[in-house]
């Protein structure tokens, strides 16, 4: 396969055109907010680490642009934060701990001035131990946070400057799409958009589809590239942001990348895809076979070169799913564990156990279990 990375720098380098423009036109960007997540994970490849790098340097090295960057969930807050006190001086601005919140991004300009704030991504206990009080949700964070940023938006505003927000977090009314790690366990990872109607533009990171929430100035950009099923279709983007003296002039804007590929998802059994006729967008699989063939993944990449996943979608799946109605499932309940696990052989291979099969079951079960008698008194 392809590496992804390669098509991912491709996109970067068609928005590095867009700046140039821009700044051939005489409207050369003040900042570039970056709202999270920066690498799929907490310690990245170290070709990742070295093409942010090059990306960062394009921009704020060669284009003189600064750089306003917030770590997402994915991210380890720290390591992306690693200097960030030291460059700040050198037009990168990482908000990467709960101090630096408290220092903007200042942006002044013929068309007047504005404060760009950031809040690192951290778990609603990590905010309750800096805040030293109980915080659950990333709801009651955010309030907390933004509790305590408001006596400097206040001076913001009497000083005439704009406010801009990072933020990443599930805002509440955003629709999610499959790729995007669920921010915590529980439930309690909605923020409400009605706290962040005091900024005049929010950049929103987390969700990987470019969407609006509550209002045009509270957005994701969505992510660089389609990394889900349910992201097929979906365009890929980034928002220009033109912040005016009088409110009313203001201009936000979606302006798209052109990518060469588009994502499908295709679906049927494995020796029916690898007869289709080969195609070089990028394709998620979901196999209908019972068992997942052997390499799989590997055989399907010779048909599709840009195939990004393989899963399984056999035909009568689901019989034994959730969303199963409760009479049902509680029927499972009463059944003996051989024979829930034999039911799961058959849903899993297609075929159930053999009577050998069931006999040494019970048996290794019943051993089991006596065990586990003798060990809880
Ligand atoms: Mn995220």
């Amino acid at each position: 396969m392809k590496p992804l990375i390669d098509d991912q720098e491709a996109v970067l380098t068609q928005f590095l055109t867009d700046i140039d423009i821009q700044i051939a036109n005489g409207q050369k960007p003040d900042a570039l907010l970056v709202a999270g997540d920066v690498f799929d994970r907490s310690i990245p490849p170290e070709d990742a680490v070295r093409r942010l790098d090059r990306f960062l340097d394009e921009v704020i090295g060669r284009r003189g642009v600064s750089v306003a960057m917030i770590p997402g969930n994915h991210d380890s807050a720290t390591r992306v934060g690693a200097n960030a006190t030291l460059l700040k001086n050198s037009g990168l601005r990482l908000f990467s701990s709960p101090e630096s919140m408290y220092e903007p991004l200042l942006i002044k300009s013929s068309s007047g001035s504005a404060a760009i704030y950031g809040i690192p991504y951290l778990e609603p206990a990590e905010w309750g131990f800096y805040f030293k009080q109980t915080i659950t949700s990333h709801d009651a964070a955010l309030a907390a946070i933004l509790e305590s940023l408001k006596p400097q938006l206040t001076a913001d505003r009497a000083a005439g400057r704009r406010t801009v927000l990072l933020l990443h977090a599930f805002v509440a009314g955003g629709q999610a799409s499959e790729s995007e790690r669920p921010l915590s366990i529980g439930g309690s990872e909605l923020v409400a958009a009605e706290r962040l109607g005091e900024f005049d533009y929010v950049a929103l990171g987390h969700l990987h589809r470019p969407q609006r929430v509550a209002s045009d100035r509270i957005r994701y950009s969505g992510s660089l590239f389609p990394y889900s099923a349910s992201e097929a279709g979906s365009e890929k983007g980034y928002v220009a942001i033109e912040l005016h003296r009088d409110r009313d002039s203001d201009r936000i804007e979606f302006s798209s990348f052109k990518t060469e590929r588009s994502l499908r998802v295709l679906s049927g059994s494995f020796a029916e895809l690898l007869k289709t006729p080969s195609f070089d967008d990028y394709v998620i699989v979901e196999l209908t076979d019972s068992i997942l063939p052997f390499e799989a993944f590997r055989r399907l990449t010779t048909v599709f070169p840009h195939l990004l996943h393989v899963g399984r979608r056999p035909a009568d799946f689901a019989t034994l799913g959730s969303n199963q109605p409760l009479a049902l499932r509680s029927r499972h309940e009463e059944r003996a564990d051989h024979e829930v696990i034999g039911d799961f052989l058959k849903e899993a291979t297609g075929d159930g156990c053999s009577d050998e099969e069931r006999e040494w079951l019970i048996s290794e079960l019943s051993q089991f279990l006596n065990k586990e008698k003798e060990r809880v008194p």
